[in-house]
């Protein structure tokens, strides 16, 4: 049976190009230095962020906790957004493994986190008070549908943060999505960033991988940290290889995507029974909600029954992500099968 899997972005399989580079890597033992694929790749990363070093991790959860754990002390106050993935989807382990308190302040449609909210979120100088070292933001942010921070914002941001002796992480995971959606080089939303993560396994659809970018001195503490948790890979060249190819070829086909993304937003409007969850379709990251009139766990099911693949939220909310294993086709397909899935369940 066809599947059309919009789950996510990260179901994504690698390329030939990627599986051949994969098979051909030369390799050496990483946590001595020496693997050569790993090295390209970091230095490759940190060129397209427009940072001085990069540190190749298994994970975007990892790189983001590296990130927290480099940037603060047991006992920090990191200020983050409430649909922040760090805060909902990554186990709570900045706070279990990095000892820090995390302030929630409410993220807006756009994924922003507004300046005025950010300042009143920083502690003043009191003896009751955990000091506040870490801003963290999102781009694009997922939980608010792959919504995407302008540099202009993110410039504001960081230089409130900067002010206020604070540190800036970025979570770029799709960090490019939001590069190619706004028409801008990627090192313009990192710029005045300290850090920025962003994954190959995602939209970029290498099978494994992230890069925590950042100046030298802070790349090498944020090394130990990944040796701490277990990170400090051996012959990772394999896998760094598919993350090459991913960086030098699938970047700028993301657009594709985004053409999908609002080619599903566009049938799912006329389907009486859907209401998009955002204003804006501006990458890969749909979300939408089911009128109340039929079981939201009935619809998922039939939807997977008839090979559409979508991603439950909770209650009536959905989430779909398109990506380079489905085309315009395919996106007509599911929206038959949705529009099908509505009626039939009336
Ligand atoms: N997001 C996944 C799920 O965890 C929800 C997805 O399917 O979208 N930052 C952001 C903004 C992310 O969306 C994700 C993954 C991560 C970090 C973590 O990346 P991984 O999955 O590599 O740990």
């Amino acid at each position: 049976m066809k599947i059309i899997d919009l789950r996510s972005d990260t179901v994504t399989h690698p390329t030939e190009a990627m599986r051949r580079a994969m098979f051909e890597a030369e390799v050496g033992d990483d946590v001595f230095g020496e693997d050569p694929t790993v090295n390209r790749l970091e230095v490759m990363a940190a060129q397209k962020m427009g940072k001085e070093a990069a540190l190749f991790t298994a994970s975007g959860t990892m790189s983001n906790l590296i990130a927290v754990l480099t940037h603060t002390n047991h006992g920090n106050e990191i200020i983050l957004g409430n649909g922040a993935h760090i805060f909902l989807n990554e186990v709570g382990g900045v706070a279990a493994l990095g000892g820090v308190v995390t302030c929630i302040i409410p993220n807006d449609t756009n994924g922003q986190l507004s300046l005025d909210s950010i300042e009143k979120a920083i502690r003043g100088k009191n003896i009751h008070y955990p000091v506040t070292t870490l801003l963290c933001l999102e781009n694009t942010h997922n939980r608010c549908g792959g919504a995407v921070l302008t540099p202009e914002y993110t410039s504001s941001a960081a230089q409130l943060a900067h002010q206020h002796g604070l540190k800036f992480h970025l979570d770029g995971a799709r960090i490019f999505n939001a590069s190619i959606a706004l028409g801008v080089p990627v090192t313009e939303l990192t710029k005045d960033v300290d850090s920025v993560s962003f994954c190959l396994s995602k939209g970029l659809s290498a099978p494994i991988g992230s890069l925590l970018c950042g100046n030298k001195e802070f790349i090498e503490r944020a090394r130990k940290r990944r040796k701490m948790l277990g990170g400090g890979m051996r012959q990772a060249g394999v896998i760094a290889a598919a993350g090459i190819v991913a960086m030098e070829t699938m970047i700028d086909r993301l657009a594709e995507d985004h053409t999908n993304a609002r080619r599903l937003a566009d049938g799912l409007v006329r389907i009486p029974d859907i209401r998009l969850g955002q204003e804006k379709v501006m990458t890969n990251i749909l979300m939408f909600d089911l009128a109340r009139t039929f079981s939201s766990i009935q619809f998922l099911n039939k939807l997977t029954a008839s090979g559409v693949k979508i991603l439950s939220l909770g209650g009536n909310s959905f989430r779909a992500v398109t990506h380079r294993m489905v085309n315009a086709g395919d996106i007509d397909f599911a929206l038959n099968k949705i529009e099908a899935a509505c009626r039939e369940l009336k």
